[in-house]
């Protein structure tokens, strides 16, 4: 992956030549404009899964996954986006503590990146962790728009202190590629703890009578690919016995839900969405929700040639995988299918500590009609679905007040929700109490329930919504403004 950084403090290095031509020019320069830490240029570009698989799509800087890209925490940034596209665009930085203006969602006021315009932003980065950007552009039917193409890149804040014992980190953007639209309806998947609950089912179950007829469009896809490249090709990640590596996985997807193991190696999960957890602990796979981050340590403890990947043979047989290969080490690289496993994210919670109590709880039913939007299933919160027409507010926050938001969820689909220019803190998952874990982007299960709290620190309009591009298109969003 490309370090702009290093490109960059190059490019100062070899200023002074260039000042003694024209130094008074350039002091005249500064004065007016300063250089941006980092450019991004969004525009069409070819990434070479395969070479049998070549995807023309939107990229970030001609390459997927974009620059990663290295800020300091309280540091000022700026950053310059150029949109060499012919429609508008936004640049969203996910889970920073940022002004609306800068966010990157049009729902907040960000304004857009005009086609084949620019944009310079500058905002200072918080908090410390592992964080991303991509597109936060609506994409309705076209999958040639929004988080359905290649933009989106790592961010990593560096802390003020480093605490983690680990030799070296390897980031890993999990993508796939050639969406497609089909009928066939998304398999509802179980791997969350708790169980559906049956007053959530018999709500979805009316829905459901009431928006009969085929079912609404999902998106498949083609092709999978970790830092894009399918499994298989391009490096492996080459590592020594002993040696523990720090993985910081992104979940790029538009709106897939990932797995990944390593077989014969655990993962000690010491962050979860680039926010330390109060309990690190071992886990033999992630799963990770749309836009959702892990950082994990293994301990390369296990020499051989190993595939890392997606628990799904189909989804791991067209790429979703990267090879680990030990020093020294020969042959076929080995996959062995982990046992089934629930994932739980009150693992890492506080032990027997219970969350500060709310000033005020929200709460939201989420429901599904069926291909009621000329065939796109649209979502409702507590029977509303957002209008982009309108972008009305819905709630008003109170500045320094801890609000709790409880979701009731009456479909099938687990839903990565997603609450911008705040962090939250897990306090009910499954059914389960927990504290401490503190996130910007959770799953919610089918058929369940899930309860989040967060303080009303940084004004301004902020969206909630549903990660799935195709759930957040079609109405599951809602705008939250301070009074
Ligand atoms: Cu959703």
């Amino acid at each position: 992956m490309t370090v702009d950084r290093r490109f960059l403090l190059k490019a100062a290095a070899a200023l002074p030549v260039a000042g003694l031509v024209s130094g008074v020019t350039r002091a005249a320069n500064a004065l007016v404009e300063e250089k941006a830490d980092y450019t991004l240029r969004i525009a069409t570009g070819l990434i070479e899964l395969s070479p049998e698989h070549v995807v023309s799509t939107t990229l970030y800087n001609g390459q997927f996954p974009g620059p990663l890209v290295r800020l300091t925490e309280g540091k000022r940034v700026i950053v310059d986006v150029y949109n060499d596209t012919d429609t508008p665009e936004l640049v969203h930085w996910h889970g920073q503590m940022i002004p609306s203006g800068v966010d990157g969602a049009a729902e907040e006021g960000t304004p857009f990146i005009a086609p084949r315009g620019m944009r310079r932003i500058s905002f200072v980065p918080k908090p410390a962790g592992f964080r991303f950007y991509h597109t936060h552009v609506v994409a309705g039917g076209d999958l040639n728009r929004g988080t359905y193409t290649g933009q989106a890149g790592p961010v990593y804040i560096e802390p003020a202190d480093n605490a983690g014992a680990y030799d070296r980190e390897v980031f890993l953007v999990l993508k796939e590629f050639l969406p497609f639209f089909s009928r066939g309806g998304d398999m509802a998947m179980d791997m969350l703890v708790g169980a559906p609950l049956k007053e959530l089912r018999d709500i979805g179950k009316k829905a459901e009578e009431q928006f009969k007829g085929p079912k609404g469009y999902e998106v498949g896809y083609d092709l999978f690919s970790i830092n894009g490249k399918m499994l298989g090709q391009g490096e492996p990640i080459r590592v020594k016995e002993g040696e523990r590596v720090l993985f910081h996985v992104l979940n790029a997807s538009a709106g897939e839900i990932r797995s990944l193991a390593l077989p014969g190696h655990t993962f000690r999960i010491v962050a979860l969405d680039g926010n330390p957890v109060p309990t690190p602990a071992s886990v033999p796979v992630l799963w990770l929700g749309t836009a959702e981050r892990i950082s994990a340590i293994v301990e390369m403890n296990e020499p051989g040639v190993w595939v890392m990947g997606d628990l799904a043979d189909d989804d791991r047989g067209h790429g979703m995988g990267i090879i680990v290969e030990y020093a020294g080490a020969k042959g076929k690289p080995r996959w062995v299918k982990p046992k089934p496993y629930k994932w739980d994210y009150t693992l890492f919670g506080k032990p027997n500590a219970a969350p500060a109590s709310p000033d005020q709880t929200i709460e939201m039913l989420i429901v599904k009609q069926n291909g009621a939007e000329g065939g796109f299933n649209r979502w409702t919160l507590n029977g509303q679905a957002f209008s982009m027409d309108t972008m009305t507010p819905k709630y008003m926050l109170q500045e320094g007040r801890r609000y709790r938001l409880k979701f009731r969820n009456a479909s099938d689909d687990i839903h990565p929700l997603h609450l911008h220019r705040h962090s939250f803190e897990l306090v009910r998952v499954g059914g389960k109490p927990t504290a401490g874990v503190i996130k910007d982007a959770v799953m919610l299960g089918g058929y369940q329930e899930i309860e989040f709290d967060f303080v009303a620190d940084n004004p301004g309009l902020t969206l909630f919504h549903c990660h799935q591009q195709l759930h957040m298109d079609f109405g599951f969003m809602a705008l939250f403004d301070y009074a």
